[in-house]
């Protein structure tokens, strides 16, 4: 026994019964020490079952792909790759593509992913740079017609050249399920990301920044917004941008959202005019209301009417949320419902509480800040244990302060120290994507 639990859990399975020893071997390791650290995303693969192929060309990528005949790492070599395209591969286990060294990246310029399933993309670099003849509404990367696939830690950006007016749509995930993103960043776009018709969608610990517009959510049945960090949202207004972090509508799938939650996103945008959440069905037909929303914990920092501003909904919670108006602001933020038919408000912070007519949310615990119009309450700084205004405020700046009316009322968000680009080991990232992998794979 003692040889078997020294062999590496990596070698080549040769026979069912050795398939078995590598498997006890393996769990004997685990118990001893932490577990193996794989890059596979279903959990429960013995190392031992996961190929690994190393590739420098497309063409190789592309070869490695079509060879796979079970769970298979492909690492890449840095250098670009030039455009992606990955159509029809729907094999029953996960095909992994990641940087070989994450220091020295692989980058595409173009992804196309068509009706396939079970890819994760990691540490990789997508550097979209519209061609002549693209518009603005361009993707660098997209999804149609997909189920299982997973961004993590990759990078997803414009020219930089300090100018967004000249980029397109960095991520377009559509008519697809199960898509995460995760721990990645996106720089320097026209909109960072967009989704629609999609189906239990995961977006998690991203940091977005240099951007028209963060998100717009179009049709998404089932989906988590959760701990992203969004800076410098900057609208073009020559070109009447409206910007947002996070937007839901009904656009072009004709259907409302069902089953959203955003949790635990900081907005700091103290840089424009951008709105934090903005929900509306932007459709004349109410059966496309959207449903069973929840937006909790989040933190807005900006300069807009629209911080947390839902219409055209069945059902609605908004819990636990901070908002505040930036040093200098062009309006001071509110919570804003109209036309939902059922809602609760409570343990928010927030200069303004807005309801239109028939609107009457089931209301406690809520900070109603002083504000320009109404003078009354108690005024921002007095409820926080860090400075809240001024240039980018660290988001654990928000952190309620003991003592003060929102603290007796049990107000504002919690606000965790790990908002955005998760912070740690690789091995901790990773441990923290299985975790969430988990999660979706169990919808
Ligand atoms: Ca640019
Ligand atoms: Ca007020």
């Amino acid at each position: 026994m003692m040889k078997s639990e020294k062999r590496a859990p990596r070698a080549p399975r040769t026979s069912v019964a050795k398939s078995c020893l590598a498997l006890a071997a393996f769990a004997a390791l685990a118990s001893l020490s932490a577990p193996a650290f794989a890059y596979v995303i279903f959990p429960g693969v013995p190392a031992s079952s996961v190929k690994t192929v190393n590739v420098s060309t497309p063409a190789q990528l592309a070869a490695a792909i079509a060879a796979a005949t079970g769970p298979t790492d492909i690492l890449l070599a840095g250098g670009n790759y030039g455009e992606v395209s990955i159509k029809g591969i729907n094999k029953s286990f996960d095909i992994v593509v990641r940087s070989a060294d994450p220091n020295n990246r692989a980058v595409f310029d173009e992804l196309v992913l068509y009706y396939t399933s079970r890819f994760r993309f990691e540490a990789l670099d997508f550097s979209h740079v519209l061609k002549n003849g693209e518009g603005l509404t361009t993707p660098g990367v997209s999804t149609n017609l997909t189920d299982r696939i997973a961004f993590t830690s990759c990078n997803f950006y414009g020219t930089r050249d300090d100018n967004t007016h000249n980029d397109g749509i960095m991520l377009f995930l559509r008519k697809s399920k199960k898509n995460m993103v995760f721990n990645s960043d996106f720089r320097q776009s026209r909109m960072s990301m967009a989704a629609q018709e999609m189906t239990n969608l995961f977006v998690l610990r991203n940091n977005f920044t240099e951007t028209r517009e963060g998100m717009n959510l179009d049709g998404v049945t089932y989906g988590y917004i959760e701990r992203n960090f969004f800076t410098k949202v900057i609208p073009n207004l020559a070109a009447y941008d409206h910007a947002d972090a996070i937007q839901v509508y009904v656009g072009s799938s004709g259907l409302g959202t069902n089953g959203l939650s955003i949790l635990a996103n900081a907005m700091i945008l103290n840089d424009a005019q951008a709105q934090g959440i903005f929900i509306q069905r932007s459709n004349p037909n109410s059966i496309r209301n959207h449903s069973a929303l929840t937006i909790r914990e989040n933190i807005y920092y900006g300069s807009m009417r629209q911080g947390i501003w839902v219409e055209d909904s069945n059902s609605l919670t908004v819990e636990r949320n901070t908002l505040v108006g930036a040093t200098g602001f062009s309006y001071e933020p509110a919570i804003y419902i109209r036309n939902v038919a059922v809602s609760t408000v409570k343990w928010n912070i927030a200069p303004f509480f807005l309801y239109v007519a028939p609107v009457v949310p089931t209301a406690s615990n809520n900070i109603d800040l002083a504000d320009s119009v109404y003078p009354t309450g108690p005024t921002a700084q007095s409820q926080f244990r860090g400075t809240v205004s001024g240039v980018d405020p660290a988001v654990t700046n928000f952190r309620v302060l003991p003592g003060s009316e929102a603290a007796v009322a049990g107000a504002g968000a919690f606000v965790y120290g790990d908002i955005g680009n998760f912070v740690g080991t690789r091995a901790a990232v990773e441990a923290k994507f299985q975790t969430e992998w988990a999660r979706l794979l169990a919808r």
